[in-house]
């Protein structure tokens, strides 16, 4: 006979792979501090510490209640130590000193407004800061060597760092929808990234580009790149050829998680979006947009008829498509927990591009997400539950 307990249990599971997290959950309060310590980390380029503190969050984000007391953690995976002592205060006194003396701290301020800027990251940033850069203008102002991204970057600055709606996405859908069906009819093409979980706004907004014919999307980026230059939709990009076929460090292996597709790293022009429907398809060589000059940069201003918007572009084989459609849903941790799971968990090894079985010493091949779970004998999580 069970015993009856006095609390009701929640059980969750230690990898966020096998649990159900929803955007919208229980304990902001607690997730968004337990991530200025991460983010935190990443700024020190200390990445176990980073993951720890997303891990805990994480798990504060499956929860189907509001954490209140601390024995509402009990039994709970994941949570350190120093995770539970943030916690404990927050919970105690209304806020961590640890996480407000970071949010306050001027390293971490410069930091989170230098790796803002499109191009530059941790390395760059704080290499800036111990200069005494503290924000993006002190790039233009100290003239600081700009590569042709972080140039983008700074110029178009304001937009980037506004959010991405939903609208605007599909708004840049239909216009990577004709621009993939112009040059290669057939195509199949997938919102991936944050959107597909179901975020309303985004950062970026990143697709997935297929044909069923294996092989016929061999250089396809370049094609698509050019028609979108040629109707002056491109402010910015830098494509990546496919490296997949040249690799020596196995298939399922890419260095740091980055995956070798054909890519393209964009930044769009996008006409105005009206209230209800599509964007107003604005052509850019008339360079309708309202500009003006500062520091010898050319900045947007409020009201244009324009806005920039990062794209993220990527072409996969149809073969390899259900795994590079797993892969760029994300969220970037639940992709690592997947990871993680299929190695530590089954000797497996996952990538953007294929499964590798290390007991049988072959490929699982899959045609869907569905499929991948199941060989990774995990329950299938669907895309708006992948918010960990
Ligand atoms: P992002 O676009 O960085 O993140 P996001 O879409 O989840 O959130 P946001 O709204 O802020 O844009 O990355 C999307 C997914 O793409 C993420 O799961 C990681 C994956 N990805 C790769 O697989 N390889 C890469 O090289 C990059 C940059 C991302
Ligand atoms: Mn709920
Ligand atoms: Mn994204
Ligand atoms: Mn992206």
């Amino acid at each position: 006979l069970k015993s009856s307990e006095d609390t009701p249990s929640f059980t969750v599971k230690s990898y966020a792979c096998q649990r159900r997290t929803p955007l919208k959950h229980h304990n902001t309060f607690l997730t968004e501090a337990l991530e200025i310590l991460a983010e935190n980390a990443e700024f020190g380029e200390n990445e176990g510490r980073s993951v720890a503190f997303r891990r805990s969050a994480s798990v504060l984000k499956a929860l189907p209640y509001a954490v209140r007391q601390m024995d509402d953690l009990k039994n709970l995976p994941c949570l350190g130590e120093h995770s539970q002592r943030v916690i404990k205060e927050i919970l105690e006194d209304g806020s961590s000193r640890e996480v407000e003396s970071t949010r306050q701290s001027a390293q971490f301020q410069a930091m989170k407004a230098l790796t803002g800027v499109f191009g530059v990251g941790v390395r760059s940033a704080d290499r800036g800061f111990r200069e005494g850069l503290l924000c993006p203008s002190d790039l233009i102002r100290t003239g600081q060597k700009l590569n042709k991204a972080q140039q983008a970057g700074v110029q178009y600055y304001d937009d980037l760092n506004r959010p991405v709606t939903k609208q605007e996405a599909l708004a840049i859908s239909q216009i990577v929808e004709r621009a993939v069906n112009s040059v290669l009819p057939g195509s199949i093409i997938t919102l991936t990234g944050g959107f597909r979980r179901g975020k309303e706004v985004g950062h970026d907004v990143d697709f997935l580009i297929t044909h069923e014919e294996e092989g016929v999307e061999e250089g396809l980026m370049p094609k698509l790149v050019n028609w979108l230059d040629e109707q002056g939709f491109l402010l910015y990009q830098k494509t990546t050829r496919n490296s997949y076929l040249e690799s020596k460090d196995g298939p399922a292996r890419p260095p740091n998680n980055m995956d070798r597709f054909e890519r393209c790293f964009s930044i769009f022009k996008l006409g105005q979006c009206s209230e209800d429907s599509s964007a107003v398809l604005e052509t850019g060589s008339d360079d309708s947009g309202t500009t003006d000059n500062v520091n010898g940069t050319t900045r947007q201003q409020p009201g244009s008829s324009w806005r920039a918007v990062r794209v993220d572009l990527v072409v996969s084989p149809f073969s390899q498509f259900a795994f590079a459609t797993l892969g760029w849903t994300g969220s970037k941790l639940f992709e690592r927990e997947l990871r993680r799971w299929a190695g530590q968990e089954k000797g497996m090894s996952l990538s953007s591009h294929a499964l590798y079985d290390s007991k049988q010493q072959r490929y699982l091949r899959a045609n869907s997400e569905e499929e991948i779970f199941a060989h990774l004998g995990l329950e299938f999580i669907p895309p708006c539950e992948r918010n960990s």
